[in-house]
């Protein structure tokens, strides 16, 4: 069987086993710690970073858009009947998301609300890019889930519990993604992507005391402490 090993809380791994699971395909996961990355890993993974896919032969894939290309090669197409200018279309708009996953980590985790406004520009371009893009159907092409939805399935996803657990919603002003991520989410595939505890290992990094978010933003609270520098960057 396919294995891949991951960090609970990382994005690009998350964007390969969302495909993993919207293509029903069986897999084992192993999570490895970042701050202390086992001898066996390092030994396999030319970057040391995660996702990495050990396939059924044993071949290490590594970098999240090669296995998800790998994926795509190797199983049924999500959408049927693309033609080779609709999949590098495709390709553009997923890049438009995975080139914006380490930005809303760092956004997360800023210390003040200021830091927040400032990180999150990149970001909020992103989102008023895909606005204009998106049609009247629940998923980027219309009504078949495909593979742009998968690489915009991590910023969607952690936009949702970012609001739920702090009342601030990255979305706000953008209708049309809002009621995207609401069909993505309901296909069940963000939540059978992350193992059990996503949501609490998510908080205690991003919404902890340390970030402005994790401090009550939905109270427009002012930083309790003075801002102090945070990481600006992913999973530690
Ligand atoms: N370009 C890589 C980025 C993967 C990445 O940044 N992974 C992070 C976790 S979210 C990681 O492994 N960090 C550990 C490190 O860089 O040492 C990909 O697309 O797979």
């Amino acid at each position: 069987m396919i294995k891949i090993i991951s960090f609970k809380i990382c994005p690009f791994v998350q964007r390969v086993t969302a495909m993993l699971e919207a293509k029903n395909v069986a897999y084992d996961v192993e999570y490895i710690s970042l701050s202390d990355k086992p001898d066996w890993f390092l030994e396999i993974s030319p970057t040391g970073q995660v996702p990495v896919l050990v396939t059924e032969n044993g071949t290490v894939l590594f970098e999240s858009d090669a296995i998800v290309e790998y994926i795509d090669d190797v199983t049924a197409p999500l959408q049927t009947d693309i033609s080779p200018e609709q999949r590098a279309v495709n390709r553009a708009w997923s890049y438009q998301a995975t080139k914006h996953y380490l930005v809303q980590c760092s956004t997360m985790q800023s210390a003040d609300k200021a830091t927040l406004d400032d990180r999150i520009r990149k970001l909020d371009a992103s989102f008023a890019r895909v606005e204009k893009q998106l049609g009247e159907g629940s998923f980027f092409a219309g009504e078949e889930l495909g593979n742009v939805d998968i690489a915009w399935l991590p910023l969607l996803h952690r936009a949702a519990i970012v609001e739920k657990q702090s009342g601030y919603d990255m979305l706000a002003g953008y209708p049309k993604v809002k009621a995207w991520q609401q069909a993505v989410l309901q296909t069940g595939i963000p939540a059978k992507s992350v193992p059990a505890d996503f949501d609490q290992k998510f908080s205690d990094f991003y919404l902890a005391e340390r970030t402005w978010l994790g401090r009550g933003a939905n109270l427009n609270e002012a930083p309790s402490a003075p801002a102090k520098s945070t990481g600006s960057g992913c999973c530690g």
